[in-house]
């Protein structure tokens, strides 16, 4: 049996997160929740649902997802999924995402919005053409067929542990697929629905400085990781 934990990067999300975490436990051994700096009831209402909370106050996306993952690791488990706090990901397709890891055919399972169904307005323009230009030089440096950059995505302990993050902001999800890919880890990709966030207020996609750090990010992890071989 594999250990399955979910890790969830907050930064106020207090009225999505309760329901979030309740429908996620259904799915996984482990919900850990990461507090990022949150001003609002984020950690208590994760807490109060049954989540694992943990506080990391150096604000970035990379920090929040790194301290959740070292936490999986640390406590053993096998595959770590991620999802954002905002309920723009379905639990219920968290299956979907452990099949291939599951019957030996991936390493990583990213899922793909564009393979997927992607809720009006659930994704402005900007986003689309950076997600389609970054797979686009992602897929021409590794000869693979990459559709999306998304955030819902499982992985293996053990290939986490070879990856060897450091991207801390909105690099993160970018480097764990380039380096991945480089190392020729098997990366799967499966339709994921994307949907409009249920309740509070954007941070990335949503603002002009969000996004504009979001696409500088994503693009030099793309360079800067395609050659990465594991020290392990
Ligand atoms: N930007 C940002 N997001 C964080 C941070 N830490 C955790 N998060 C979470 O990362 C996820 C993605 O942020 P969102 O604000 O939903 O960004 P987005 O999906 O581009 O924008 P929306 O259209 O509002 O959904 C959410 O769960 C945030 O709560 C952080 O330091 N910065
Ligand atoms: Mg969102």
């Amino acid at each position: 049996m594999m250990k399955i934990a979910v890790v969830i990067p907050a930064l106020n999300e207090a009225e999505n997160i309760g329901d979030l975490v309740s429908e996620t436990r259904q799915y996984a051994d482990l919900v850990i929740v990461v507090d990022n700096g949150s001003t609002d009831q984020t950690a208590d209402n994760a807490t109060s649902f049954g989540a694992h909370v943990i506080k990391e106050n150096r604000q970035g996306y990379g920090f929040a997802c790194k301290a959740g993952y070292d936490y999986a690791n640390f406590k053993d488990f096998d595959i770590i999924i991620t999802m954002d706090g905002d309920y723009s990901s379905l639990p219920s397709e968290i299956g979907r995402l452990l099949e291939p890891i599951k019957n030996g055919s991936a390493d990583l399972v990213l899922g793909s919005r564009t393979l997927g169904t992607i809720q009006k307005d659930a994704m402005p323009p900007h986003q689309r053409f950076g997600n389609w230009l970054t797979s686009k030089i992602i897929n021409l440096i590794f000869g693979v067929q990459i559709t999306d950059l998304g955030p819902f995505r499982a992985i293996t302990a053990e290939l986490y542990r070879e990856l060897d993050m450091q991207e801390m902001t909105f690099g993160w999800p970018t480097e764990m697929q380039v380096k991945a890919l480089a190392m020729g880890a098997k990366v799967v990709e499966v339709p994921a629905s994307w949907h409009n966030r249920r309740a509070g207020v954007s941070k990335v996609s949503g603002t002009i400085k969000g996004s504009i750090l979001a696409g500088f990010y994503i693009l030099r992890s793309t360079f800067r990781y395609r050659a990465y071989r594991s020290k392990k």
